[in-house]
């Protein structure tokens, strides 16, 4: 096992039903250690930046203007294979189709707004930190 860091968004959704605490407690939980961590609002721009690896997918554009509908909270998080300790305590982009006890499943409401980002991989984890972090304000 090797610790390693991915990016997480608690978006628009969750924040607005104020089920920030709760998600930043589960991760603790699930043994995640917060390293970086802002809350902001995207602009279109930056939304379209951050998701333009599916700019041809139909759901591109509702995806920007429910990303940019309010708050988010993004974090940097630490531990043994994070990025796929992460995608698995997510669960399914469906919360209908995800299992049992992961965060989509508690919190998400439908596919588009499902509570959370996990990075994918570790190469694009390395990129979205990038993208929202400079390197002082995450803990080394
Ligand atoms: P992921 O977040 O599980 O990695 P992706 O396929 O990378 O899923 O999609 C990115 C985000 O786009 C999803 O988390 C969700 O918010 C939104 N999304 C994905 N598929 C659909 C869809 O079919 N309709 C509407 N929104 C979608
Ligand atoms: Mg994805």
């Amino acid at each position: 096992m090797e610790i390693n860091k991915t990016l997480s968004i608690i978006k628009p959704d969750a924040m607005k039903s104020k089920l920030q605490g709760k998600i930043l407690d589960y991760l603790e939980n699930k043994g995640f250690k917060i390293i970086a961590q802002k809350k902001m609002r995207l602009t279109k721009k930056q939304a379209e930046t951050f998701y333009a690896i599916h700019k041809d997918r139909p759901f591109f554009n509702e995806l920007i203007e429910f990303m940019i509908s309010g708050d988010i909270s993004v974090q940097v998080l630490e531990a043994d294979n994070a990025v796929s300790h992460y995608r698995e305590v997510m669960g399914n982009t469906d919360p209908a189709n995800a299992d049992e006890g992961t965060l989509r499943k508690l919190y998400g409401n439908n596919i588009q707004c499902n509570a959370v980002h996990g990075s994918d991989s570790q190469e694009n984890a390395n990129i979205e930190i990038n993208f929202f972090f400079s390197k002082l304000e995450v803990i080394n």
